[in-house]
Protein backbone atom coordinates (compact mmCIF):
# COMPACT_ATOMS: atom_id res chain seq x y z
CA UNK A 1 0.00 0.00 0.00
CA UNK A 2 1.16 3.36 -0.48
CA UNK A 3 1.58 6.10 1.71
CA UNK A 4 -0.61 8.18 0.11
CA UNK A 5 -3.24 5.87 1.23
CA UNK A 6 -2.18 4.38 4.33
CA UNK A 7 -0.77 7.85 6.02
CA UNK A 8 -2.51 11.08 4.47
CA UNK A 9 -1.48 12.95 7.03
CA UNK A 10 2.27 12.30 6.74
CA UNK A 11 2.09 12.30 2.89
CA UNK A 12 0.44 15.69 3.08
CA UNK A 13 3.47 16.87 5.92
CA UNK A 14 6.31 15.46 3.40
CA UNK A 15 4.47 17.26 0.26
CA UNK A 16 4.32 20.69 2.24
CA UNK A 17 7.72 20.46 3.01
CA UNK A 18 8.90 18.66 -0.99
CA UNK A 19 6.80 22.61 -1.99
CA UNK A 20 8.74 24.49 1.02
CA UNK A 21 12.19 23.53 -0.28
CA UNK A 22 11.95 24.34 -3.80
CA UNK A 23 9.87 27.48 -3.21
CA UNK A 24 12.32 29.46 -0.55
CA UNK A 25 16.25 30.51 -1.70
CA UNK A 26 17.42 27.49 1.16
CA UNK A 27 20.90 29.68 2.70
CA UNK A 28 21.41 27.47 6.21
CA UNK A 29 25.39 27.00 5.62
CA UNK A 30 24.86 23.00 6.30
CA UNK A 31 21.57 22.16 4.29
CA UNK A 32 22.08 20.90 0.68
CA UNK A 33 19.92 18.67 -1.78
CA UNK A 34 20.51 15.06 -1.85
CA UNK A 35 20.28 13.58 -5.81
CA UNK A 36 17.37 11.12 -6.46
CA UNK A 37 19.76 8.58 -6.14
CA UNK A 38 21.01 9.01 -2.87
CA UNK A 39 17.27 9.51 -1.77
CA UNK A 40 16.75 6.32 -4.00
CA UNK A 41 19.56 4.41 -1.86
CA UNK A 42 18.16 5.91 1.49
CA UNK A 43 14.48 4.81 0.77
CA UNK A 44 15.36 1.22 0.33
CA UNK A 45 15.00 -2.52 1.95
CA UNK A 46 18.18 -2.02 3.14
CA UNK A 47 17.07 -0.21 6.23
CA UNK A 48 15.13 -3.96 7.34
CA UNK A 49 18.35 -4.94 7.95
CA UNK A 50 20.32 -5.66 11.06
CA UNK A 51 24.27 -5.55 10.62
CA UNK A 52 26.44 -4.60 13.69
CA UNK A 53 29.65 -5.58 13.48
CA UNK A 54 31.61 -4.46 10.51
CA UNK A 55 32.13 -6.15 6.91
CA UNK A 56 33.07 -9.91 7.31
CA UNK A 57 32.58 -9.45 11.18
CA UNK A 58 28.51 -9.34 11.66
CA UNK A 59 26.53 -10.43 14.68
CA UNK A 60 23.76 -11.37 12.92
CA UNK A 61 23.20 -13.24 9.79
CA UNK A 62 22.26 -12.65 6.17
CA UNK A 63 24.67 -9.79 6.17
CA UNK A 64 26.49 -10.82 2.48
CA UNK A 65 24.78 -7.73 0.49
CA UNK A 66 25.22 -5.46 3.29
CA UNK A 67 28.58 -6.32 3.53
CA UNK A 68 29.43 -5.35 -0.26
CA UNK A 69 27.28 -1.86 0.39
CA UNK A 70 29.48 -1.18 3.59
CA UNK A 71 33.26 -1.99 1.46
CA UNK A 72 32.23 0.28 -1.47
CA UNK A 73 31.38 2.92 0.86
CA UNK A 74 35.03 2.35 2.73
CA UNK A 75 36.87 2.53 -0.42
CA UNK A 76 35.20 5.21 -1.94
CA UNK A 77 35.79 7.21 1.02
CA UNK A 78 39.27 6.68 1.60
CA UNK A 79 40.00 7.07 -2.44
CA UNK A 80 38.08 10.34 -1.88
CA UNK A 81 39.77 11.93 0.55
CA UNK A 82 43.33 9.33 0.90
CA UNK A 83 42.62 8.70 3.82
CA UNK A 84 43.87 4.62 5.33
CA UNK A 85 40.90 4.48 7.42
CA UNK A 86 37.19 4.91 6.92
CA UNK A 87 34.29 4.47 8.90
CA UNK A 88 30.88 4.98 7.47
CA UNK A 89 28.58 3.93 10.27
CA UNK A 90 28.34 7.09 12.23
CA UNK A 91 24.96 8.40 12.10
CA UNK A 92 25.61 11.94 12.27
CA UNK A 93 28.77 13.95 12.74
CA UNK A 94 28.10 14.68 16.39
CA UNK A 95 28.28 10.76 16.81
CA UNK A 96 31.11 10.71 14.82
CA UNK A 97 32.93 12.97 17.23
CA UNK A 98 31.58 11.49 20.37
CA UNK A 99 32.50 7.92 19.29
CA UNK A 100 35.99 9.17 18.00
CA UNK A 101 36.79 10.70 21.64
CA UNK A 102 35.79 7.70 23.30
CA UNK A 103 38.29 5.73 21.19
CA UNK A 104 41.27 8.26 22.39
CA UNK A 105 39.91 9.93 25.75
CA UNK A 106 39.35 8.87 29.06
CA UNK A 107 37.05 10.98 31.20
CA UNK A 108 37.85 13.99 32.54
CA UNK A 109 41.22 14.01 29.59
CA UNK A 110 41.92 17.74 28.62
CA UNK A 111 40.74 18.62 25.09
CA UNK A 112 40.89 21.80 23.28
CA UNK A 113 38.31 23.34 20.48
CA UNK A 114 37.29 26.42 19.06
CA UNK A 115 34.74 28.22 21.49
CA UNK A 116 31.29 28.19 20.33
CA UNK A 117 30.82 31.93 19.60
CA UNK A 118 34.44 32.08 17.48
CA UNK A 119 32.18 29.23 15.48
CA UNK A 120 32.60 26.30 17.29
CA UNK A 121 30.58 22.92 17.27
CA UNK A 122 28.30 21.92 20.42
CA UNK A 123 30.33 18.73 20.34
CA UNK A 124 33.38 20.53 21.23
CA UNK A 125 33.73 21.04 24.58
CA UNK A 126 29.98 23.29 25.34
CA UNK A 127 28.82 22.79 28.68
CA UNK A 128 25.19 21.23 27.81
CA UNK A 129 26.94 18.75 25.34
CA UNK A 130 28.42 15.16 26.48
CA UNK A 131 31.52 16.34 25.20
CA UNK A 132 31.79 19.53 27.53
CA UNK A 133 30.10 17.07 30.29
CA UNK A 134 32.43 14.09 30.00
CA UNK A 135 35.92 15.91 29.11
CA UNK A 136 37.76 18.84 30.30
CA UNK A 137 37.65 21.19 27.26
CA UNK A 138 39.70 24.19 27.16
CA UNK A 139 39.11 26.60 24.71
CA UNK A 140 41.11 29.01 21.93
CA UNK A 141 39.99 31.61 20.18
CA UNK A 142 39.72 33.33 17.03
CA UNK A 143 41.97 36.92 16.78
CA UNK A 144 40.04 40.22 18.13
CA UNK A 145 40.21 42.45 15.84
CA UNK A 146 40.48 39.77 12.56
CA UNK A 147 38.51 36.93 13.83
CA UNK A 148 40.81 35.10 11.67
CA UNK A 149 41.92 31.62 13.49
CA UNK A 150 45.19 32.74 16.28
CA UNK A 151 47.44 29.99 15.62
CA UNK A 152 49.74 32.00 18.49
CA UNK A 153 46.81 31.85 21.23
CA UNK A 154 45.87 28.38 19.87
CA UNK A 155 49.95 27.48 20.76
CA UNK A 156 49.55 29.32 24.17
CA UNK A 157 46.62 27.49 25.55
CA UNK A 158 47.73 24.32 24.25
CA UNK A 159 50.92 24.57 26.11
CA UNK A 160 49.29 26.14 28.86
CA UNK A 161 46.64 23.42 29.13
CA UNK A 162 48.55 20.32 27.57
CA UNK A 163 45.76 18.67 25.93
CA UNK A 164 45.51 15.00 24.91
CA UNK A 165 43.59 16.25 21.71
CA UNK A 166 43.40 18.95 20.19
CA UNK A 167 40.21 19.97 17.66
CA UNK A 168 40.39 22.15 14.46
CA UNK A 169 36.61 22.72 12.65
CA UNK A 170 33.75 24.93 12.56
CA UNK A 171 30.39 25.66 12.48
CA UNK A 172 30.58 29.11 11.48
CA UNK A 173 34.19 30.42 10.15
CA UNK A 174 34.12 31.66 6.32
CA UNK A 175 38.37 31.38 5.86
CA UNK A 176 40.60 28.35 5.20
CA UNK A 177 41.88 26.63 8.18
CA UNK A 178 45.61 25.61 8.30
CA UNK A 179 45.73 22.01 8.99
CA UNK A 180 49.26 21.33 8.95
CA UNK A 181 50.13 24.13 11.59
CA UNK A 182 47.62 22.89 13.64
CA UNK A 183 49.80 19.62 13.50
CA UNK A 184 52.50 21.47 14.52
CA UNK A 185 50.62 22.91 17.20
CA UNK A 186 49.55 19.73 18.18
CA UNK A 187 53.28 17.66 17.95
CA UNK A 188 54.24 20.13 20.34
CA UNK A 189 52.37 19.31 22.91
CA UNK A 190 52.07 15.50 21.92
CA UNK A 191 48.53 15.88 21.32
CA UNK A 192 46.92 14.48 18.76
CA UNK A 193 44.95 16.24 15.98
CA UNK A 194 41.06 15.65 14.93
CA UNK A 195 39.59 17.51 12.18
CA UNK A 196 36.01 18.41 12.37
CA UNK A 197 35.55 19.16 8.51
CA UNK A 198 31.55 18.79 8.27
CA UNK A 199 31.26 21.86 6.95
CA UNK A 200 33.91 22.05 4.25
CA UNK A 201 33.99 17.81 3.66
CA UNK A 202 32.28 18.51 0.04
CA UNK A 203 34.90 21.39 -0.99
CA UNK A 204 37.77 19.26 0.17
CA UNK A 205 36.31 16.20 -1.62
CA UNK A 206 36.68 18.62 -4.66
CA UNK A 207 40.22 20.01 -4.00
CA UNK A 208 39.13 23.53 -3.31
CA UNK A 209 40.04 23.57 0.32
CA UNK A 210 43.05 22.56 1.59
CA UNK A 211 42.69 18.77 3.54
CA UNK A 212 42.88 17.76 7.15
CA UNK A 213 43.96 14.41 6.22
CA UNK A 214 47.34 13.54 6.29
CA UNK A 215 47.84 16.24 8.84
CA UNK A 216 45.01 15.31 11.63
CA UNK A 217 45.17 11.91 12.58
CA UNK A 218 41.32 11.37 13.13
CA UNK A 219 39.26 13.17 10.80
CA UNK A 220 35.11 13.53 11.04
CA UNK A 221 32.40 14.69 9.14
CA UNK A 222 29.24 14.93 8.87
CA UNK A 223 27.93 13.62 5.01
CA UNK A 224 24.80 16.22 4.20
CA UNK A 225 26.70 18.70 4.28
CA UNK A 226 28.76 20.46 1.23
CA UNK A 227 29.03 16.54 0.41
CA UNK A 228 25.49 16.37 -0.69
CA UNK A 229 24.87 12.89 0.72
CA UNK A 230 22.08 11.57 2.93
CA UNK A 231 22.41 12.91 6.35
CA UNK A 232 24.95 10.91 8.51
CA UNK A 233 28.59 11.18 9.33
CA UNK A 234 31.62 9.34 9.26
CA UNK A 235 35.37 8.97 10.28
CA UNK A 236 38.40 9.17 8.61
CA UNK A 237 42.14 8.05 10.39
CA UNK A 238 45.64 7.00 10.27
CA UNK A 239 46.33 2.99 10.17
CA UNK A 240 47.38 2.97 13.58
CA UNK A 241 44.24 4.58 14.55
CA UNK A 242 41.55 2.15 13.03
CA UNK A 243 40.47 -0.59 15.66
CA UNK A 244 39.92 2.08 18.56
CA UNK A 245 37.92 3.81 15.69
CA UNK A 246 35.78 1.34 14.95
CA UNK A 247 35.39 -0.01 18.69
CA UNK A 248 34.65 3.60 19.81
CA UNK A 249 31.67 3.59 16.72
CA UNK A 250 30.51 -0.03 17.55
CA UNK A 251 29.84 -1.06 20.29
CA UNK A 252 31.42 2.17 22.21
CA UNK A 253 28.82 4.62 21.10
CA UNK A 254 26.21 2.55 18.43
CA UNK A 255 24.17 -0.37 18.23
CA UNK A 256 23.15 -1.38 14.59
CA UNK A 257 24.47 0.37 11.42
CA UNK A 258 22.03 2.10 9.09
CA UNK A 259 22.82 0.65 6.08
CA UNK A 260 20.11 2.08 3.88
CA UNK A 261 21.94 5.24 4.86
CA UNK A 262 25.37 3.59 4.46
CA UNK A 263 24.00 3.06 1.04
CA UNK A 264 23.12 6.41 0.43
CA UNK A 265 26.50 7.30 1.27
CA UNK A 266 28.22 4.76 -1.13
CA UNK A 267 26.48 6.63 -3.76
CA UNK A 268 27.70 10.23 -2.49
CA UNK A 269 30.90 9.53 -2.75
CA UNK A 270 30.48 7.91 -6.28
CA UNK A 271 28.88 11.34 -7.22
CA UNK A 272 31.91 13.49 -5.43
CA UNK A 273 34.74 11.55 -7.41
CA UNK A 274 33.15 13.24 -10.64
CA UNK A 275 34.29 16.39 -12.62
CA UNK A 276 30.63 17.63 -11.71
CA UNK A 277 31.27 17.22 -8.37
CA UNK A 278 34.67 19.64 -8.94
CA UNK A 279 32.40 22.39 -10.30
CA UNK A 280 30.00 22.47 -8.48
CA UNK A 281 32.20 22.93 -5.19
CA UNK A 282 34.21 25.29 -7.01
CA UNK A 283 31.04 27.69 -8.04
CA UNK A 284 30.26 27.00 -4.22
CA UNK A 285 33.26 29.53 -3.38
CA UNK A 286 32.50 31.82 -6.30
CA UNK A 287 28.88 32.66 -5.18
CA UNK A 288 29.90 32.85 -1.74
CA UNK A 289 32.47 35.43 -3.08
CA UNK A 290 30.11 37.24 -5.41
CA UNK A 291 27.33 37.36 -2.28
CA UNK A 292 29.74 38.48 0.05
CA UNK A 293 31.01 41.70 -2.25
CA UNK A 294 27.24 42.74 -3.01
CA UNK A 295 26.63 42.81 0.56
CA UNK A 296 29.41 44.80 1.39
CA UNK A 297 28.51 47.29 -1.20
CA UNK A 298 25.10 47.26 0.71
CA UNK A 299 26.89 48.63 3.87
CA UNK A 300 26.61 44.99 5.72
CA UNK A 301 29.51 43.99 7.67
CA UNK A 302 30.90 40.16 7.45
CA UNK A 303 32.84 38.78 9.67
CA UNK A 304 36.47 38.76 8.84
CA UNK A 305 35.58 41.11 6.00
CA UNK A 306 34.55 38.09 3.20
CA UNK A 307 34.57 34.25 2.62
CA UNK A 308 37.36 31.81 1.10
CA UNK A 309 34.56 28.78 1.52
CA UNK A 310 30.74 28.63 1.10
CA UNK A 311 29.74 30.70 4.29
CA UNK A 312 29.13 34.00 5.23
CA UNK A 313 28.26 35.23 8.51
CA UNK A 314 26.42 38.79 8.71
CA UNK A 315 27.30 41.00 11.97
CA UNK A 316 24.04 42.75 12.24
CA UNK A 317 25.70 45.48 14.90
CA UNK A 318 24.98 48.13 12.79
CA UNK A 319 21.70 47.48 12.44
CA UNK A 320 19.85 47.21 15.61
CA UNK A 321 18.48 44.18 15.11
CA UNK A 322 19.06 40.45 16.40
CA UNK A 323 19.88 37.73 14.43
CA UNK A 324 16.66 36.24 15.20
CA UNK A 325 14.67 38.69 14.03
CA UNK A 326 16.44 38.89 10.85
CA UNK A 327 16.39 35.21 10.08
CA UNK A 328 12.48 35.47 10.62
CA UNK A 329 11.98 38.23 8.28
CA UNK A 330 14.04 36.71 5.86
CA UNK A 331 12.17 33.23 6.32
CA UNK A 332 8.75 35.84 5.58
CA UNK A 333 10.38 36.70 2.25
CA UNK A 334 11.33 33.65 1.49
CA UNK A 335 15.03 33.14 2.32
CA UNK A 336 15.92 30.45 4.54
CA UNK A 337 18.81 30.92 7.03
CA UNK A 338 19.95 30.83 10.76
CA UNK A 339 20.52 33.13 13.44
CA UNK A 340 24.24 32.92 14.88
CA UNK A 341 26.70 33.57 17.17
CA UNK A 342 29.31 36.09 16.08
CA UNK A 343 32.98 36.25 17.88
CA UNK A 344 32.63 37.70 21.50
CA UNK A 345 28.99 38.35 20.75
CA UNK A 346 27.19 40.10 23.00
CA UNK A 347 23.65 38.87 22.29
CA UNK A 348 22.18 35.28 24.22
CA UNK A 349 23.07 32.51 21.88
CA UNK A 350 19.50 32.38 21.28
CA UNK A 351 19.27 35.76 19.80
CA UNK A 352 22.43 36.09 17.94
CA UNK A 353 24.47 38.83 16.94
CA UNK A 354 24.27 37.81 13.20
CA UNK A 355 23.11 35.21 10.52
CA UNK A 356 24.76 32.52 8.36
CA UNK A 357 24.55 32.06 4.66
CA UNK A 358 25.56 29.57 2.87
CA UNK A 359 25.50 28.91 -1.24
CA UNK A 360 25.87 24.98 -1.16
CA UNK A 361 22.03 24.64 -1.36
CA UNK A 362 21.46 27.40 -4.19
CA UNK A 363 24.46 26.05 -6.01
CA UNK A 364 23.39 22.91 -6.86
CA UNK A 365 19.97 24.40 -8.10
CA UNK A 366 22.06 25.86 -10.86
CA UNK A 367 22.12 29.20 -9.27
CA UNK A 368 25.76 31.17 -10.68
CA UNK A 369 27.88 34.26 -9.64
CA UNK A 370 25.45 36.45 -11.80
CA UNK A 371 22.51 35.59 -9.47
CA UNK A 372 23.88 36.84 -6.38
CA UNK A 373 23.42 40.47 -7.06
CA UNK A 374 19.66 39.80 -6.55
CA UNK A 375 19.96 37.85 -3.88
CA UNK A 376 21.70 40.38 -2.01
CA UNK A 377 19.18 42.84 -2.93
CA UNK A 378 16.45 40.86 -1.76
CA UNK A 379 18.13 40.24 1.51
CA UNK A 380 18.74 44.02 1.27
CA UNK A 381 15.44 44.96 0.60
CA UNK A 382 14.18 42.25 3.30
CA UNK A 383 16.36 43.40 6.13
CA UNK A 384 15.35 47.00 5.55
CA UNK A 385 11.82 45.85 6.37
CA UNK A 386 11.48 43.61 8.68
CA UNK A 387 8.29 44.76 10.00
CA UNK A 388 6.75 45.62 6.68
CA UNK A 389 4.71 42.29 5.68
CA UNK A 390 3.79 43.65 2.55
CA UNK A 391 7.45 44.24 0.89
CA UNK A 392 7.91 40.69 2.43
CA UNK A 393 5.28 39.38 0.77
CA UNK A 394 6.51 40.83 -2.53
CA UNK A 395 9.78 39.91 -2.00
CA UNK A 396 8.63 36.28 -1.54
CA UNK A 397 6.80 36.22 -4.83
CA UNK A 398 9.63 37.62 -6.85
CA UNK A 399 12.24 35.23 -5.87
CA UNK A 400 9.32 32.04 -6.57
CA UNK A 401 9.04 33.54 -9.40
CA UNK A 402 12.95 32.81 -10.17
CA UNK A 403 13.07 29.66 -8.61
CA UNK A 404 10.66 27.98 -11.00
CA UNK A 405 13.74 28.22 -13.41
CA UNK A 406 15.81 26.15 -11.17
CA UNK A 407 14.83 22.72 -10.18
CA UNK A 408 16.05 21.62 -6.87
CA UNK A 409 18.14 17.93 -7.51
CA UNK A 410 16.38 15.04 -6.04
CA UNK A 411 12.75 16.80 -6.29
CA UNK A 412 10.89 15.79 -9.09
CA UNK A 413 7.34 17.92 -8.33
CA UNK A 414 5.38 16.06 -10.77
CA UNK A 415 4.79 13.05 -8.87
N1 LIG B 1 23.89 21.98 12.93
C1 LIG B 1 25.05 22.04 12.08
C2 LIG B 1 25.19 23.36 11.42
O1 LIG B 1 24.19 23.92 11.02
O2 LIG B 1 26.30 23.86 11.28
C3 LIG B 1 26.28 21.62 12.76
O3 LIG B 1 26.15 20.30 13.13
Amino acid sequence: MSLSSTDPEITQAISEETIRQTRALEMIASENYASAAVLEAVGSVLTNKYSEGYPGSRYYNGNGVMDTVERLARERAKSLFGADHANLQPHSGAQANMAAYLAVLDPGDTVMGLKLDSGGHLTHGSPVNASGKTYNFVSYEVDRDTHLIDYESMRNTAKASRPKLIIVGATAYPRLWDFAKAREIADEVGALLLADMAHISGLIAAGVHPTPVGHAQITTSSTHKTLRGPRGGMILCDRELRRKINSGVFPGTQGGPMMHVIAGKAVMLKEAATNEFKEYATQIIANAKTLADHLQRNDFNLVTGGTDNHLLLIDLNNRSITGRDAADALERAGIVTNFNSIPFDDKPVREGGGIRLGTPAITSRGLKENHMSSIAEWITRALNNIQNEIELEIVRKEIQLFLADFPAPGIDLNT
